[in-house]
């Protein structure tokens, strides 16, 4: 398919798809965390994540439609608490179902992105202290030990933790998570011990896995939450000290992770330094989850507002159903300021909107990925996009009421039925062009500028 002056291209071999996680598709993840603490009526809409999407039993036909859609990568993640539901006791089936799943998209040519934690944990696990046990990162390693050969086979690219930041700042220090301690003790040692986590799952894969599907090298990394930080105010004294402000949360959601990741040696905010042999350099890619800007704020009135870590946005600005800002612009100043950080591939494994009537999704999805495409003319060695989500799932805390997906499901139809939204046909097309065209942007999304005044 040609372009023309104009339109967006992105490199030869770049990789198009979808992203989702294991206990917000699968559903009847009946031996974990998650599910324990949904019985308990806390989440927002009184769902609980029941059947989900039934993702565990329609996976052929998710996956026939993400071939038909043209998709070259998918991303979903693996439940522990399925594959080993009681200490020690590692289900066989479950885990040969997964390599049934997993191994039906390398078959129908889709590169596999597999995520191995996506918070969720075996409620034995969480019993016995969670991240916070002595032993927790000994189970880990040996659950990993367990999966990871029989997966080995179909994974193009290995996600250890899915946004650390959320088990030790959202489950541990806001509380708004389970376990749901307001702990700063608690969220400290969460944070080190799933660095230790990473460490052992990196190395651990690869010493049982030589090389990729494709004979390359066995790619592992994290899928880290960035959101782009800055202060509420634009000037002023406020400004200044929101600024201030910014650099600690900064710090708090992702700095500190990536420079220990860069270094092995992390130093929390009380100045202790704490090393970690094999951290240093343990990624092959970086895995980027962008959403929004977050604006930090000093103001009571926006201060009341947080909940889960978010501050209000200023007024004017568009918010999603979820109030996050949209802020293209945000988009490549991380995926620079990560290319500028870390000496690897950058893969977006997610990003998205929740917008339940898909009215502002395709001009969300638009003016992102000129926003990436604009970061790859800077220089950053973008090689994927992982639309979140594929399909309407699990949105944790906020429930089934939260839509992200570009096919829609209703967690109440009984047939559970897939419809494809406009926006899924318009990521297909992009994906066939690998390029947005202008023809492609003025019939999915009339009007919305993909010029570099959107992105700067
Ligand atoms: O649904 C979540 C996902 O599990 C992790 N990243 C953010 C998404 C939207 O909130």
């Amino acid at each position: 398919m040609g372009t023309m002056p104009g339109d967006l291209r992105f490199p030869d071999g770049f990789l198009w798809g979808a992203a989702t996680a294991g206990h917000q598709v699968e559903g009847n993840n009946i031996h974990s965390n998650w599910w324990q603490w949904e019985q308990l009526g806390l989440v927002d809409d009184g769902t609980t994540s029941g059947r989900a999407v039934d993702y565990w039993n329609r996976w052929p036909e998710d996956h026939a439609l993400v071939e038909d859609l043209g998709f070259g990568v998918f991303r979903l993640g693996i439940e522990w608490a399925r594959i080993e539901p009681a200490q020690g006791r590692f289900d066989e089936v479950a885990l040969a179902h997964y390599v049934e799943m997993i191994a039906d998209l390398s078959r129908r040519g889709v590169k596999v992105c597999l995520t191995l934690n996506h918070w969720v944990v075996p409620q034995w696990f969480a019993d016995n202290g969670d991240w916070l046990a002595k032993d927790a990162v000994a189970h880990w390693e040996r659950f990993i030990r367990f999966v990871v050969p029989s997966l080995a086979p179909y994974v193009d690219l290995w996600i250890t933790l899915n946004e650390p930041s959320v088990p030790y700042l959202v489950g541990n220090l806001i509380g708004y998570h389970p376990p749901m301690r307001r702990s700063p003790r608690s969220a400290h040692r969460v944070f080190v011990t799933l660095l230790r986590a990473h460490t052992v799952a990196y190395h651990a894969i690869h010493e049982l896995v030589p090389e990729a599907p494709d004979g390359g090298p066995t790619q592992v990394g994290v899928a880290t939450a960035y959101q782009f930080i800055e202060p509420y105010h634009t000037s002023g004294p406020a400004c200044s000290l929101e600024g201030a402000l910014c650099r600690l949360v900064r710090y708090c959601s992702f700095g500190a992770w990536d420079r220990a990741l860069q270094t092995g040696r992390y130093r929390s905010l009380t100045g202790r330094v704490c090393t970690i042999d094999g951290l240093a350099g343990s990624y092959d890619f970086v895995g980027v989850n962008y959403y929004t800007r977050v604006s930090v704020s000093l103001a009571p009135s926006t201060l009341a507002n947080v909940k889960s870590g978010e501050f209000a946005a200023p007024p004017g600005v568009p918010v999603t159903e979820m109030g996050w800002q949209v802020y293209p612009q945000g988009f490549r100043a991380i995926l620079n300021h990560v290319a500028a950080t870390f000496d690897a591939p950058i893969y977006v494994t997610e990003n998205g909107c929740c917008d339940s009537g898909d009215a502002d999704r395709r001009s969300y999805i638009v003016r992102h990925l000129a926003a990436m495409h604009a970061a790859i003319g800077d220089g950053a060695d973008v090689r994927g996009y992982m639309h979140w989500s594929f399909t309407d799932n699990f949105e944790w805390r906020e429930g089934f009421a939260k839509r992200f997906g570009m096919v829609r499901v209703d967690h109440d139809d009984p047939g559970l039925i897939r419809r494809p939204r406009d926006s899924a046909a318009m990521l297909s097309d992009i994906a066939a062009a690998n390029a947005i065209t202008s023809e492609i942007a003025s019939r999915y999304a009339p009007g919305v500028s993909t010029s570099s005044d959107t992105t700067e």
